[in-house]
């Protein structure tokens, strides 16, 4: 683990990842057959041969692909960071590889680089941009490895050499400046073949930030499993949840099992509360479109993150209140604790707070609320925030706490 998190990842707390290669046009369904599987995967679970599903590429022509306004929109959304599947365990690279000519410029009709479009909007909006690659699972190279099958025939070490390595100088030097690279699932890969990778990568952009799943314990930060997040504070490392909206990365038609915005703006705040970062997954299909539920979800979860940024981001790892509020996360930053209110109420009551409050503000207009603190009758602190009558039937608003301590002082009960 390195402190290269502290110059921004730490700080940025919101991204996006986009999960889109070939997958996207079988959209979770093969040969009249939907995999219940994640829909990024079905090469491997339908075990389709290598030629077929080359073939895809015939028909990957995403007319409405439009790399401007997905950025646009992970910028309304409150994202500060964006990841892009570069080339996911499926193979096929979504960019103009001289390395490799199973890529997208090379193979498909449309035959553009998405990669490219993708960070020249990052750099118009002042997004920082990440590649995911697949460094260690390759279903399309004969020697990379492939979860579920036999490897040990494979010489992989000459897959690193001859496709990983010279596709990762690629990216890393004709494609501006990569503030994050995305290993996933280093399987079998050997300490030393994880740390070729990171000096290689180090060697040409030496700030960009290495995930945990370059394997060995050789990233930057940790990354915990997909939707995974840590039940308490974790603050000995920066970590980050990847997490999806539905439940797979890549399109599927068939996946309308849609989190609420509501629970994904509990399991941000949870993840920036403990101290961590979270990445969330948008799928375009095979148009080159996010799902319209998908945007719906994301506009109301982007309006609560716009409201409250001061609560958001570049605050610290709070820690743990000691009652379970099902109407309410804390963040926190010096002499500032942030109740987020994410059920109705008219009156927000807080036990065995002990700090001293100056005032009480809404987040989202700065408006001051009445505050009283005192002890109750049983010798508890007890803090008491009278809230405007027009709040008393809304959820997902933010009181700002303002105390003489600069940390949050939780009494033991
Ligand atoms: O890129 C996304 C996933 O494709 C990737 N990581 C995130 C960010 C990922 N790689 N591996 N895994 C997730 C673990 C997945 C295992 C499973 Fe399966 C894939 C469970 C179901 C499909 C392998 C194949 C195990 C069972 C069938």
């Amino acid at each position: 683990m390195s402190d290269i998190t502290k110059q921004w990842f730490e700080k940025e707390k919101f991204g996006m990842f986009i999960h889109w290669g070939l997958y996207a046009v079988l959209a979770g369904e093969y040969k009249g057959k939907r995999t219940d599987h994640i829909a990024e995967w079905i090469m491997n679970t339908f075990d389709i041969p290598v030629e077929e599903y080359e073939k895809l590429a015939e028909q990957f022509n995403p007319r409405d692909f439009d790399a401007d306004d997905i950025v646009k929109k992970a910028k309304e959304w409150g994202m500060r960071y964006l990841v892009f599947t570069s080339k996911h365990h499926e193979g096929f690279a979504m960019y103009d590889s001289k390395a490799d000519d199973y890529n997208v410029v090379k193979k498909t009709p449309y035959g553009k680089d998405i990669l490219r479009q993708l960070s020249e909007a990052c750099e118009k909006y002042g997004i920082r941009f990440g590649i995911y690659y697949s460094q260690a699972q390759d279903w399309h190279d004969p020697n990379g490895l492939a979860a579920n099958y036999d490897n040990s025939a494979k010489d992989y070490q000459y897959y690193l050499d001859h496709k990983v390595k010279p596709q990762l100088r690629e990216l890393f030097t004709e494609y501006g400046k990569i503030s994050l690279i995305w290993f996933d699932t280093p399987m079998s890969t050997t300490p030393e073949q994880s740390r070729e990778l990171v000096e290689l990568v180090k060697s040409l952009q030496p700030d960009c930030v290495v995930s945990g799943r370059i394997g060995n314990g050789l990233g930057d930060y940790i990354t915990t499993g997909d939707n995974t997040i840590p039940r308490l504070p974790y603050g000995k490392n920066a970590w980050e949840i990847p997490a999806t909206i539905n439940d797979t990365w890549g399109y599927s038609k068939y996946d309308h099992k849609w989190k609420s915005a509501d629970e994904l703006i509990r399991l941000l705040l949870k993840a920036i509360s403990r101290g961590g970062n979270c990445l969330l997954n948008v799928g375009p299909d095979a148009m080159g479109r996010i799902p319209e539920e998908c945007t719906a979800i994301l506009d109301e979860v982007g309006a609560y993150v716009r409201n409250n940024a001061e609560a958001i981001y570049d605050t610290k790892i709070t820690a743990v209140y000691p009652y379970e509020l099902d109407w309410a996360e804390f963040t926190h930053r010096e002499h500032k604790l942030y109740v987020h209110i994410l059920k109705p109420k008219s009156i927000i009551e807080l036990l065995n707070i002990a700090n001293r409050v100056t005032r009480a503000y809404l987040v989202e207009d700065g408006r001051e609320c009445k505050v009283k603190y005192e002890k109750t009758c049983e010798g508890d602190a007890y803090i008491a925030v009278t809230l405007p009558e027009e709040l008393w039937d809304r959820k997902n608003y933010c009181i700002c706490l303002e105390t003489e301590e600069a940390e949050p002082v939780f009494e033991e009960i």
